[in-house]
This record gives structure tokens, sequence and C-alpha cells, in this order.
């Protein structure tokens, strides 16, 4: 294991990362912080344990972005969506090994990297709390880490079969939509199935009877140093665990990242939702309207990704439900 070099890329990310810090402080822990104290009610079953499962989505108009938060959510703005058919929960290991194993694809973090040496992904390890900490020193280099082993050797899926594939670069994510007959979300798609309706605010939980009850898998505590789990979860959660939003699709907010059709600058696309790496005091990014550019082939160990259709498109292996 070595510590990651910065790429141009992944120097411009300290910087929007150095941001993200400073809006966090401005803004205070807001009211995510209501009720932390005691633990959140956790998940219950699981939706993503099966075959794939796409949701109609009539589309429409909808408010788009967030002036509140972090600037490259900004303007507000209308948008408009056609129909299309969207997965109610993140690919899985599972399926995921189904495309590997009918395509034998290999994944970029499988493959040599350009500037050669040993394939590798960015794996999060918590710093030491001991030691002064330096920006996104929790991000390393780790040979041999890929979908397959998401820690780097010695890890494995074999008990995550459920949960969503990570280390997954963007091409990876267009090869697997298109094998499945899929595509890959624009953005606009993203963040109109990530709203509901508007029934999705900013907090990844939702409160009943007074109590907070997480509808996401985020971090909880000072990151990077203290994660207390309180919405049962360190890392990924099996796809599906959390309550559906109001169109029926699980963990668009939190989980892993999942990568959009919408290019950004240069190598670098979009990214929606947050991960479990996202927290109030870092990384506020466990909303609809936020987004985050991403080198387009790097995934490192919270990217994953899901998949949309026609919404008259083939069902040959999925059933739909209408919204
Ligand atoms: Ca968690
Ligand atoms: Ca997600």
């Amino acid at each position: 294991m070595k510590k990651m070099n910065m790429s141009i890329g992944q120097t411009r990310t300290a910087v929007a990362a150095g941001l993200a810090v400073a809006f966090a402080g401005a803004f205070g822990i807001f009211a995510y912080l209501h009720g932390t104290k005691a633990p959140l009610a956790g998940y219950t079953a699981c939706a993503g344990n099966g075959a794939p499962f796409y949701v109609h989505l009539d589309g429409g108009d909808f408010v788009m972005g967030d002036d509140g938060f972090y600037p490259e959510e900004r303007p507000v703005r209308q948008a408009r969506v056609g129909p299309f058919a969207m997965r109610a929960t993140e690919v899985t290991n599972r399926q995921f090994t189904a495309f590997v194993e009918a395509t034998g694809y290999v994944t970029v973090a499988e493959r040599e990297p350009p500037q050669g040496g040993a394939p590798g992904s960015a794996v999060f390890i918590a710093p030491d709390p001991q030691k002064p900490l330096q920006p996104l020193s929790w991000w390393h280099w780790v040979e041999g880490a890929s979908w397959r082993a998401p820690e780097g050797p010695g890890s494995s899926i074999d008990v995550r079969m459920d949960h969503p594939v990570v280390h997954i670069a963007y091409e990876d994510a267009a090869a697997y939509a298109a094998w499945a007959g899929d595509r890959l979300p624009t953005e606009e798609e993203w963040e109109y199935a990530a709203r509901a309706d508007g029934t999705v605010g900013n907090a990844p939980y939702r409160v009943e009877n007074g109590n907070p009850v997480a509808s996401a898998n985020i971090w909880q505590g000072l990151f990077p140093v203290l994660n207390t789990t309180d919405d049962g979860h360190n890392g990924t959660a099996p796809a599906g665990c959390y309550d559906a939003n109001a169109f029926g699709i699980h963990d668009m907010i939190g989980n892993v990242w999942e990568w959009t059709d919408t290019p950004g600058n240069a190598a670098f696309g979009t990214i929606k939702g947050g991960s479990f790496l996202c927290a109030p005091n870092y990384c506020m990014r466990f909303r609809p309207a936020a987004r985050q550019a991403q080198e387009t082939g790097l995934g490192t160990n919270h990217i994953g990704f899901r998949t949309v259709r026609l919404a008259s498109g083939s069902q040959n292996h999925s059933e739909t439900r209408s919204h």
C-alpha cells in the first residue's frame, strides 16, 4: 500500500474538499444533528437481493439545483425529463458478477494503469486521530483493490453479494449498462428520481413520532476519524435496505455515489447522491441537488451506479411498477 499520488484532477478534488469543509463550517451541522444522540432506527428488509427491478417514472418539469449549499449546485433552475424507468436499487455485486461472467469484462481498476505499475484503486482508510490531519490523507492507492476485493488483497465480496458494486469507473458502468440493454441516467433524470416529487428533503433521515429514522446510509459522527454507525452500517449496506423514496427507489441518497451520463470538465464526469462517507461535518452531499466532479477513470470504494431504460423498453429481465 502506498499513499496515492495526486493528479491534477485529484488536486482539484482536494480544493473542492477544502471548500466543502469551509461550507460545512459556514452552515454548521444544520438540522441533521437533531436526535443523533439516540441511535437512528435501522434499515429493514432489503430490496436489492433479487433481479434488477425498475420503476417507471412519468417525468415532467421539476426544480433542479440548490442555492443554499455548494457553488456547483447553483443556480436553482427549471428542468424537464421525459418518461423513463430507473432501477430501484444500485447495481449489486451479484448483478455485476453476472455481467462479468457473461462477457469476461475487465474493469479499469483491474487493468494496468496508464502510468504503468500494478492495477489498483483508491480505498478509504480512516486516519490515525493522534496525527495531524492532512486533506484527503484518508485516500490510499491500494494495489489489487477492485470490485472483487474492495479493500484490496485479502478482502472479498463473498459476504457482500447484495451490496452495491464499487471501484467502478465511468466506462465500467457504461459497459454494464449496454450489456443490460440500459444506459446511465443523465444528471437531470437522476435528480428528478432522487427528489421524488419534492418529498425528499435535505436531511438523510425522516422523523417518525418525533424520532429520526435513517433513510440513507451515510456517516454519523466526526469524519474521517469517528463513525458512530447509528444508521446501522459502517461501510456499504446491502442495496435497498433503507426506505424507498416516494417513487419507490432506494439509496438514491447515500450508500455509494452513482455515475451519471453527464460529463464534467476534461476527464471528469458527474456523480450524485453522496456515499457512506458523507458526514454532516464534511461533504454534505447526501442531498438530491448535490453533485461532484469525478475522474472518469477512477472508481474508489465508494462509487457505484445504477441504470435506466426507456419506459417502454424491453422487460426481458425485470418487472416494473408504475409511478
Ligand atoms: Ca453509515
Ligand atoms: Ca446511492
